[in-house]
């Protein structure tokens, strides 16, 4: 696997003008800046949750160009950091991000989007029925995550309403951390599972993302919304990416990502070799492939698997390599 790439606004080349001094020095120091993690966007207005616990909002000062900041990044604030309603300080640095959460709309649209900075886990969160569960969905989340480089686990939802073994059994092979949700309740597992972790969690609409995370942040507060009776799917209740940190006593309790409902998950920005490395389970009949196999040809080692569940696995990978798929479109 390659290592992850920086983010394009890492990477500034100047002009080798040999005369001209480093821009940086020309900058104010900032030694009274006061370091925090963005937990909301929202056109150009940024809410930071300082390291001191202090909740403010901020906008992004001149210096910071058109360097990009989401739910996640670790930034340092100036000005007015009292928490007052009316105060906005200013964000001048972005720290180095860890890992960056990608999608693009298609496979085919170069456009990347990044969800969140640094989170470490991904929680994909799936319901056992209403809306059934669509494994494409999860088969992309899963490699955008190992692309990212970020853990991730499965969240089997609404274990009351199906079993929700059907679809663990589909994944048993990736050795992934699954966990069940009844009535909308968290386990201690998982609980432990995040501590102390930025977890995201994404996933369809309906899923129950949003009361999964108002049991785990009791004052988070997030609206949740039914599932449509007659198309079965949701309403898109949560429509922007808000992070909460954990309860808990303990100086890093963790953070965890509440994402809205997404329609489909491109994998443009993916390389053909990260796609495969993804799809562990289905080396072992990969072993019997021709050189360079495209996967799509008669020849092909995963013609020969039989079973259901691992056929839905070969037509996803197949789906992913052609780049003909809808996306994992909902
Ligand atoms: N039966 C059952 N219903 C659940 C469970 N978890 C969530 N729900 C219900 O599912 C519906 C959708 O929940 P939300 O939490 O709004 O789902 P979401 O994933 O946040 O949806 P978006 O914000 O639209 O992406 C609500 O009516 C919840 O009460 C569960 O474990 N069992
Ligand atoms: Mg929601
Ligand atoms: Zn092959």
């Amino acid at each position: 696997m390659k290592p992850s790439r920086l983010d394009e606004d890492d990477i500034r080349i100047r002009p080798g003008r040999s005369k001209s001094r480093p821009r940086t020095k020309d900058r104010p120091q900032h030694t009274d800046a006061i370091a925090g993690s963005v937990t909301t966007v929202d056109r150009g207005r940024f809410t930071v949750l300082l390291d001191n616990g202090t909740e403010i909002f901020a906008v992004k000062a001149r210096e910071l160009g058109r360097k990009g900041i989401v739910v996640g990044d670790r930034v340092s604030v100036i000005g007015d950091s009292s928490g007052d309603a009316d105060s906005q300080a200013r964000i001048i640095r972005r720290d180095t991000r860890i890992t960056v959460l990608r999608r693009t709309a298609d496979d085919n649209d170069p456009q990347e989007r990044v969800i969140v900075a640094n989170a470490t886990h991904m929680g994909i969160v799936v319901a056992a029925a209403n809306p059934e569960p669509r494994t494409g969905l999860i088969d992309r989340a899963l490699v955008a995550a190992i692309d990212a480089r970020i853990a991730p686990f499965l969240i089997i939802t609404k274990a009351d309403l199906a079993d929700p073994q059907i679809l663990a059994r589909n994944y048993s092979a990736l050795k992934l951390p699954v966990f069940t949700v009844t009535n909308g309740l968290a386990t201690e597992e998982l609980r432990q599972h995040i501590d102390g972790q930025i977890s995201v969690f994404v996933g369809h609409s309906g899923v129950g993302k949003s009361t999964l995370i108002n049991q785990l942040v009791p004052d988070a507060q997030r609206v949740t919304g039914s599932v449509n009776d007659l198309t079965g799917k949701g309403k898109h209740t949560s429509t922007s990416v808000i992070a909460f940190p954990l309860p808990g006593t303990a100086s890093n309790p963790g953070i965890v990502i509440d994402t809205p409902g997404i329609r489909s998950f491109g994998l443009a920005h993916v390389e053909r070799e990260v796609i495969l490395d993804s799809f562990t389970d289905l080396h072992p009949w990969m072993q019997s492939c021709p050189r360079a196999c495209s996967h799509d040809e008669e020849e092909c080692g995963l013609n020969m698997v039989t079973d259901p569940l691992t056929l839905q696995r070969v037509d996803s990978l197949r789906a992913l390599l052609t780049g003909n798929s809808d996306a994992g479109t909902y």
